[in-house]
C-alpha cells in the first residue's frame, strides 16, 4: 500500500515536472500577429482572455526623418486569444484616426485600462498644430469598437502612454518620448519648438506620469518627471544612452515592486528599473532585451495563466523599419526579484 502511494506521488510529480518544461520551452509562434503589421505591443488580460493592443503598420510615402514621420498609422485594431500558442483573433479596427475630432496624424503606440465595467484606450497622435497630445477613447468591449472623447487629455502631451491601476485602485497615466515624440520640448511645461535634449552631463529627461481621475478620462493631478537614479542612486545623465529613457515606459508590478521598462531608443535596448513607489524614483536594474531588428523596439510585460511574457516587436520580416511584426517571448525573474535578460 505503501509503495503504491509512494509511486503514484512520483509518477505525479514526473507528470507534473514534463507538463511545466514543456510550457516553458514550447516554441511560441513567431511573429505572434500576422495578417497585418503591428508593432508597440501592449498586452492586458481581461476576463482570463489576453488582448493585444498595437499599432498598426502601413505602406506611406511619407518620407523618413528623425521624428519617425514614415510611423504614419491611420487605424488601430485589437487582437486577443484564449492561449499563447494558439492563432489570435484580429477584431477589427477599433478607432480611425477619421473618427479622432482633434487628431490630425500618426496613431502611435496605444495602451488600454478596464474601470467600472468600461474599457478606455489611450492614444497619442499629433493635434491639427502637430503636437503630439493623448487621447481616451471608451468602449464597453475590450476589442471595441471605441469612441474617442473630442478633446485630448487636458495636460498631456507627447506620447507612448501607459495606463496602469495599482492594487489600491489608484490608476495613473505615464507617457513621453523625445525626438518624434516632442518630450524634449516640454522641458519648462509649455511646447517650445526649439526645445533640446538636456546636455551630455544633465540629467536626462524622465517620462511623465500624472493619476487619472475616477472617471479615466482626465489627469487628476499634474503631469510629473518621473526621475530614474543610476545603480550609484544619481540622477541618470543624458549622456549615458545606454541606460537613459527614450520612449515607450511601461509599468508592471512584481512581488510588491513596481517595474518601470522603457526603450533607450538610439541604442535600442529595452531595460528596466525598479521602485517601491509608482511615482518613482526608479533605480537602474539593466537590460531586458538587447536590439531588435529595426530602429524601434517597445514593449510590455503581462502575467497571463502563471507566465510572465514580454511582448515586444521587431522588423526582421520586412526588414523595413516601420513595417513590424509583434513578437512575444517567455520572462523570468530571478529570487531577488530582478529579471532574467530574455534570450529570443
Ligand atoms: O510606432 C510609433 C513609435 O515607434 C512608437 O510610439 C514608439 O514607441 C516607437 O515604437
Amino acid at each position: 500500500m505503501k509503495k503504491s502511494i509512494v509511486k503514484f506521488f512520483a509518477l505525479s510529480a514526473l507528470v507534473l515536472f514534463a507538463a511545466c518544461s514543456s510550457s516553458q520551452t514550447k516554441p511560441l509562434p513567431k511573429p505572434f500577429i500576422t495578417g497585418l503589421y503591428t508593432a508597440d505591443p501592449s498586452a492586458h488580460v481581461f476576463d482570463g482572455r489576453l488582448f493585444i493592443y498595437p499599432s498598426h503598420d502601413r505602406v506611406s510615402t511619407a518620407k523618413p526623418d528623425n521624428n519617425g514621420s514614415q510611423y504614419d498609422m491611420v487605424d488601430y485594431h485589437v487582437f486577443s486569444t484564449d492561449s499563447i500558442d494558439t492563432p489570435v483573433t484580429d477584431h477589427g479596427v477599433a478607432l480611425a484616426l477619421a473618427d479622432i475630432p482633434w487628431a490630425s496624424k500618426q496613431l502611435w503606440a496605444p495602451d488600454a485600462a478596464f474601470r467600472n465595467g468600461m474599457y478606455y484606450l489611450y492614444f497619442p497622435a499629433r493635434d491639427k498644430e502637430n503636437i503630439f497630445r493623448i487621447g481616451v477613447a471608451t468602449s464597453e468591449k475590450p476589442e471595441g469598437p471605441f469612441t474617442a472623447e473630442a478633446n485630448p487629455i487636458a495636460g498631456s502631451f507627447s506620447m507612448d502612454p501607459c495606463a496602469f491601476i495599482d492594487d489600491d485602485g489608484s490608476a495613473y497615466l505615464y507617457f513621453g518620448g523625445l525626438w518624434g515624440g516632442q518630450l524634449e520640448k516640454w522641458k519648462t511645461g509649455t511646447f517650445e519648438p526649439s526645445g533640446r535634449e538636456p546636455g551630455k552631463l544633465a540629467p536626462a529627461l524622465g517620462p511623465r506620469v500624472a493619476r487619472l481621475s475616477g472617471d479615466m478620462l482626465s489627469f487628476d493631478s499634474e503631469a510629473l518627471e518621473v526621475q530614474i537614479l543610476d545603480e550609484q542612486g544619481k540622477p541618470v545623465l543624458a549622456g549615458n544612452n545606454r541606460v537613459r529613457f527614450f520612449e515607450g515606459a511601461w509599468v508592471h508590478k512584481y512581488r510588491g515592486t513596481y517595474y518601470l521598462s522603457y526603450s533607450t531608443g538610439d541604442t535600442h535596448l529595452l531595460v528596466y528599473a525598479t521602485s517601491d513607489n509608482p511615482l518613482g524614483p526608479f533605480t537602474y536594474r539593466g537590460v531586458i532585451l538587447e536590439p531588435v531588428v529595426g530602429w524601434t523596439t517597445h514593449h510590455s510585460i503581462v502575467e497571463f495563466k502563471g507566465q510572465w511574457y514580454l511582448f515586444y516587436h521587431d522588423a526582421a520580416e520586412s526588414k523595413v523599419d516601420h513595417l513590424r511584426n509583434v513578437q512575444v517571448a517567455r520572462l523570468f525573474y530571478n529570487r531577488d526579484g530582478t529579471i532574467q535578460p530574455v534570450i529570443r
